[in-house]
């Protein structure tokens, strides 16, 4: 029997930031509607998906950058997505900003859940790879101030027996990162979840703004690829508060190709029957991962975080 699930990609447009959080959910509910028509099991929303992107902005009011975050999900304004999702009997993925406090210490992460059909959170994941800075860059069109505004993830990527597969889950800049996919494809995982928010304009290097697209599809591609997997890379896009940001939600199979790509910068699903088996033949040939590949050559990545030149003897 092929273990087929069929995914939607639910592409936003710009969220202004005048834009309630009850406003918003509206649109993702308008998304779980037209996905239950077209008979999915799983909406994957994206990055930081109920605001607008506000690491754009340097803030040094914190009760100001709080109001940005989540206290608890579901909260008021999220359970109606909860609610709907639950009544379509649809799984979803959502990237939220999330404010908890452990042991006392208020902490702060660009955070994704996989919700299941019951409405349950089944599993989370904080972002590991922040990118931009932490300090105000007035130089800059606009800020990047996720390094500022939150915590590395501390969930590691973990990798998730739901939905009758092996799911796993990252955000945005984690998607540039061959680790990322690795540490999943080492879970023996099917699908990979991810939501992101990429602008056009690359200030420290406007050089690759040409390349936003391609360098997108590439990562995905790629890592799908590598480690046998789908994975289902969902933008917010268009312009938002004068960034415009890069669209190109995508739904990408195990053999490297993208079989449904979003042609807007706007509100829009795209979707796919995903048969989960279909990376079997790869993990079972080329990328049999127990019989070809030799960690002992790999020591480097895990030992170092920058890159370094050392003698061939050094190496050994
Ligand atoms: N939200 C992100 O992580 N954006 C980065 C940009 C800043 C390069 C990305 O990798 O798309």
């Amino acid at each position: 029997m092929p273990r087929i699930l069929t995914v939607g990609a639910a592409q936003l447009g710009p969220i202004a930031l005048t834009e309630t959080r009850a406003q918003v959910v509206e649109r993702l509910i308008a998304h779980l509607r037209e996905a239950a028509g077209r008979g999915c099991d799983l909406v994957v929303f994206p990055e930081l998906a109920l605001t607008t992107f506000f690491p754009r902005w340097f803030m040094d009011d914190q009760a100001k950058v709080d109001s940005f975050f989540e206290h608890e999900m579901p909260g008021p304004d999220t359970q109606p997505l909860f609610a709907e999702a639950k009544r379509l009997r649809l799984a979803f993925y959502l990237g939220y900003a999330e404010l908890t406090v452990e042991k006392g210490q208020t902490r702060r992460f660009n955070t994704s859940v996989l919700v299941d059909k019951q409405g349950a959170i089944l599993g989370k994941y904080r972002k590991i790879h922040l990118p931009g800075h932490a300090e105000n860059e007035p130089w800059r069109a606009f800020q990047h101030l996720e390094k500022r505004y939150f915590e590395t993830g501390d969930l590691g990527f973990p990798v998730f027996d739901a939905l009758g597969g092996r799911i796993g889950m990252c955000i945005c800049n984690d998607r540039r990162w061959p680790e990322t996919y690795r540490v999943m494809g080492l879970q023996d995982v099917e699908m990979v979840l991810l939501g992101y928010n990429t602008p056009v304009h690359n200030p420290p290097a406007p050089e690759h703004d040409r390349l936003g697209w391609f360098h997108n599809q590439l990562v995905m591609q790629a890592g799908a690829y590598q480690n046998a997997t789908w994975v289902v890379g969902v933008a917010k896009a268009g312009n938002e508060e004068g960034v415009p940001m890069i669209g190109g939600t995508q739904i990408i199979a195990p053999t490297g190709e993208s079989v449904a790509v979003a042609v807007t910068e706007e509100d829009e699903l795209i979707t796919a029957a995903c048969d989960l088996d279909l990376g079997k033949s790869y993990k079972q040939s080329v990328f049999d991962f127990a019989r070809h590949r030799e960690p002992a050559h790999y020591r480097l990545i895990i030992e170092s975080k920058g890159a370094r030149r050392q003698s061939p003897d050094a190496a050994k």
